[in-house]
């Protein structure tokens, strides 16, 4: 009713005046057109994010939180919707959130975990920095029942000052036994003993322990090497075999922190389809350090899980992937066939992984980890050990035993179960935190 009589009141004006009736509505309608666009901009500020160009080698999300997760981090958008104004930001800069190419690289942080999950996956890795400063303190806190056990017997023996002979040198032999170093590497400990201590004079523990620690030193730098680097571009891909409860699952998870501190990408595949558990497990460090783990159901083929993680690991541009395996085998031709079946699609699939095959062995099993070093020597080609529960056992010298007998690197050494108590090994640092 209301329009009709609109309409009627501007009948005569429309016949008298046509052409300034058609330019006055052309104006009201450009009005109401440039009028809701401005509302429209002016309403949304959300949709538009500055991005900063990240520094290179550093992935965004490890580094700060996504500028979207507080209300606090809107305020320099909105401030920039409102300038963007007066002054034309350029093109490159602004692109708006729903276009993120979803190839673009994935830290899976940014994929999987909520804003709070992200948060408590960033404090996880901070920790690992700040605790690295104290990593010496804290590998000498792991080693110190080997440490104090060896020291106290074998200063015991140097109560009183002595000269060397073969009694003292038997009295020596014996000590080392006990922390498990293996009896070669022990005659070879003793021989050097022998040959160093000048028989004419009396001798004191700091003696014996200097000439100890430089000779266990030198075994160890003999195939020593750094903790394992992944090339430029990846995906590097780290095998891990050992038998059960040695700690694969928990030295992935701490490799995964590893890596991730490196501002590496990390990806996890659950290769011990062996148990249900075994592949929670796995699941529970992805969750806690936001990596993305490739898993199948319980009981399928560990090779075809293997697969699957290297061709995710491909095409997400990943650049480490970690994969587990089953320690509870029947026997030793099924874990040769499982392993090989293993080994034989990866290297399909990416040609020269996998790049290190990591045997974890558990320094409180003493001697019988030099057994298993030599089992899976026999089944796989090892490229390095990792040493585990270093801080549960007075026999930490079985890392000197087993280098000198086996001559395979060690890489790295856990001395806790949390994401931070592992470490690159590193002889000089092991050595005087041992004696
Ligand atoms: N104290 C200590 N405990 C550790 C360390 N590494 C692993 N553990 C513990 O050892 C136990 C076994 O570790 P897992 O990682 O499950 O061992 P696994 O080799 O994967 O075992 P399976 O999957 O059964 O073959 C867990 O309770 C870990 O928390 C370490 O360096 N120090
Ligand atoms: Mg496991």
């Amino acid at each position: 009713m209301n329009e009709l009589n609109i309409l009627e009141i501007l009948r005569p004006y429309k016949e008298a005046y046509p052409l300034a009736f058609l330019a006055a509505t052309l104006t009201l309608i450009a009005s109401l057109v440039f009028l809701s666009f401005y509302l429209r901009k002016k309403l949304s500020p959300k949709k538009y994010v500055k991005l900063k160009a990240p520094p290179q080698e550093v992935p965004a999300a490890l580094t700060q939180p996504s500028p979207v997760e507080t209300p606090s981090a809107l305020e320099p958008f909105k401030k920039e919707v409102e300038r963007e104004e007066k002054l034309k930001v350029p093109a490159e800069l602004k692109v708006p959130i729903e276009e993120t190419p979803s190839e673009t690289p994935i830290t899976s942080i940014e994929e999987i975990l909520s804003p709070e999950e992200k948060q408590g996956a960033l404090a996880d890795i901070e920790q690992i920095y700040a605790e690295e400063a104290s990593w010496l303190t804290r590998l000498k806190a792991g080693l110190s029942k080997t440490r104090l056990s060896l020291q106290s017997n074998l200063s015991e023996l140097f109560s009183k000052k002595q000269n060397i002979d073969e009694n003292l040198l038997e009295s020596i032999h014996e000590t080392l036994y006990r922390s498990d170093l293996g009896v070669s590497t022990i005659d070879k400990l003793v021989d050097r003993l022998r040959h160093s201590l000048p028989k004419t004079q009396e001798i004191s523990w700091e003696d014996v322990k200097n000439i100890l620690a430089a000779e266990s030193e030198k075994i160890l730098s003999t195939t020593q090497s750094i903790g394992a680097t992944p090339p430029s571009s990846g995906p590097f891909v780290i095998l891990v075999v050992g038998v059960n409860g040695v700690g694969k699952t928990t030295t992935i998870g701490k490799l995964a922190a590893h890596f991730l501190a490196q501002k590496k990408s990390v990806l996890l595949c659950a290769g011990d389809t062996y148990r249900a558990a075994a592949i929670d497990q796995l699941k529970v460090w992805g969750d806690r350090l936001g990596v993305k783990v490739i898993s199948h159901q319980p009981g399928s083929d560990p090779a075809a899980v293997a697969f699957d993680a290297i061709s995710a690991a491909k095409s997400r541009q990943i650049d480490v992937v970690l994969i587990d395996t089953a320690g509870r085998l029947h026997n030793k031709q099924h874990l040769m066939d499982e392993l090989n079946k293993i080994n034989r699609v990866i290297a399909k699939d990416l040609p020269g992984a996998p790049h290190e095959t990591f045997l974890v062995i558990d320094a409180t099993t003493g001697q019988n980890a030099f057994m298993q070093v030599k089992a899976f020597k026999e089944v796989v080609n090892l490229s390095g050990l990792c040493v585990t529960k270093l801080d549960g056992t007075a026999k930490g010298g079985v890392v000197i035993g087993i280098v000198d007998q086996f001559k395979i690197p060690v890489k790295y050494i856990g001395v806790g179960e949390k994401s931070a108590d592992l470490h690159s090994f590193e002889a000089k640092e092991f050595v005087a935190s041992l004696f």
